[in-house]
């Protein structure tokens, strides 16, 4: 038996991971560490919550005495850590909450790591990072492995810090691991502060759509599910030490991104006009300007390549959102309504 631990487990990505090993890894124990934070949500783990295979633990990655009570009574073979506060403009309201957890909170389980782990080469720390720590690029560039780092956002800053303090453990104490860094992704469970599923709430609610400044800055998007599968990959035959660049090819100008979901929620839902919904409001600060990614070759030598397609993955996406209004009611809590008032409230007037 494999004991896994997942940090960040009851998030967007973090929960379509959980699923995925519980159904594809029959000996692999895994457990499940999660604050439950605003976006931490149990409803996201519920078919495989109470598996006999998986074990969850509200805890926060920062709190040491926690983590070592856990990893002593079940130490780890593997640790998968999404565990993050994960979302740039919230980063520009309050950057100590991503000081604490993606920076304190990964330099906590690494300690732990360093300490349960010591004399064993078997083991594995697979952080997961975003395109986001290579900055901002111009028109026609893309990311590679060779980029240098050049975060903008505090929520970019502190991943940096977090990926450079992994390769820190490895070099210093020769601890295994492994770092992929992955474009915007998509797909059912993500909170709905993110483009595509606030883009379609607002649909759902024939809200104002707001698009920060022009519209024309660059995300390269990939499904959520397509990601999972190059982590589990990567897992079983990434090289130890290295990093590795996960992207679908997709980059695209935010506006055309919700001018096709306006034109698929239409074909779904036999509406009409939803374009007349979009409302360019006041630019986010520091905004990158575009992240396009070239993904690792050596990922696609080993055998991955993404299998969802943009268009129907948005398709799939807008019809889970509709057909889960209970869970969108339960995530956007009175919390949720307080942000979204700061965030949104003078913008859209
Ligand atoms: P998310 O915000 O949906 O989920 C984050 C999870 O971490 C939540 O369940 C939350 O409760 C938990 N968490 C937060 N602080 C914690 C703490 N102190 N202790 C324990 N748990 C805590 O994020 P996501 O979009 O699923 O992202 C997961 C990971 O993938 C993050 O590390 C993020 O940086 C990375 N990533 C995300 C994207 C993307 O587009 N969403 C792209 C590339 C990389
Ligand atoms: O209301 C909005 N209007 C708008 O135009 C929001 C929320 C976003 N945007 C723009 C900003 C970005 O250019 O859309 C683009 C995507 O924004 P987000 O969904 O907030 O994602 P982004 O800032 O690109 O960061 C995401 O991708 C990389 C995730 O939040 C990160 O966790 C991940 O690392």
């Amino acid at each position: 038996m494999v004991r896994v631990w997942v940090t960040g487990g009851a998030g967007f990505i973090g929960s379509h991971l959980v699923r995925h090993l519980i159904h594809t890894k029959s000996d692999w124990e895994i457990h499940t560490i999660d604050a439950l934070t605003y976006a931490g949500n149990l409803e996201n783990l519920a078919d495989v919550l109470d598996h006999k295979r998986h074990i969850f633990h509200k805890v926060d990655i920062a709190d040491s005495n926690s983590v070592e009570n856990l990893w002593t009574e079940a130490p780890p073979d593997i640790i998968l850590h999404l565990a993050a506060e994960s979302h740039v403009d919230r980063s520009i309201l309050s950057p100590l909450d991503f000081v604490h957890t993606n920076v304190l909170g990964t330099v906590t389980l690494l300690e732990a790591a360093r300490r349960h782990w010591r004399g064993r080469s078997d083991t594995l720390f697979y952080q997961v990072s975003t395109d986001e720590v290579y900055g901002s690029l111009a028109e026609g560039e893309f990311f590679s492995e060779a980029s240098p780092y050049d975060p903008r956002s505090p929520y970019s800053a502190s991943k940096a810090a977090a990926d450079h303090f992994v390769r820190a453990y490895g070099h210093t104490y020769g601890l295994p691991y492994l770092i992929s860094n992955c474009g915007n992704n998509y797909g059912p469970y993500q909170f709905p502060e993110k483009l595509i599923p606030l883009t379609i709430t607002h649909l759902m609610e024939r809200k104002p759509i707001p698009v920060y400044g022009s519209g024309q800055n660059v995300r390269d998007w990939i499904h959520a599910e397509d990601h999972v599968r190059a982590i589990d990959l990567l897992i079983q035959r990434g090289q130890r030490g290295r990093t590795y660049l996960i992207g679908a090819e997709n980059p695209r100008p935010n506006l055309e991104v919700v001018r096709l979901l306006c034109r698929l929620y239409d074909e779904l839902t036999g509406s009409s006009g939803s374009e007349s919904l979009i409302t360019f409001v006041k630019d986010r600060p520091g905004h990158d300007f575009r992240y396009a990614i070239k993904p690792s070759p050596s990922l696609k030598a080993l055998g991955w390549s993404p299998q969802v397609s943009f268009e129907e993955g948005l398709r799939q996406t807008i019809a889970w959102y509709l057909s889960h209004p209970d869970w969108l009611d339960r995530v956007r809590s009175g919390a949720y309504q307080d942000y979204y008032r700061f965030q949104y409230g003078e913008r859209l007037g």
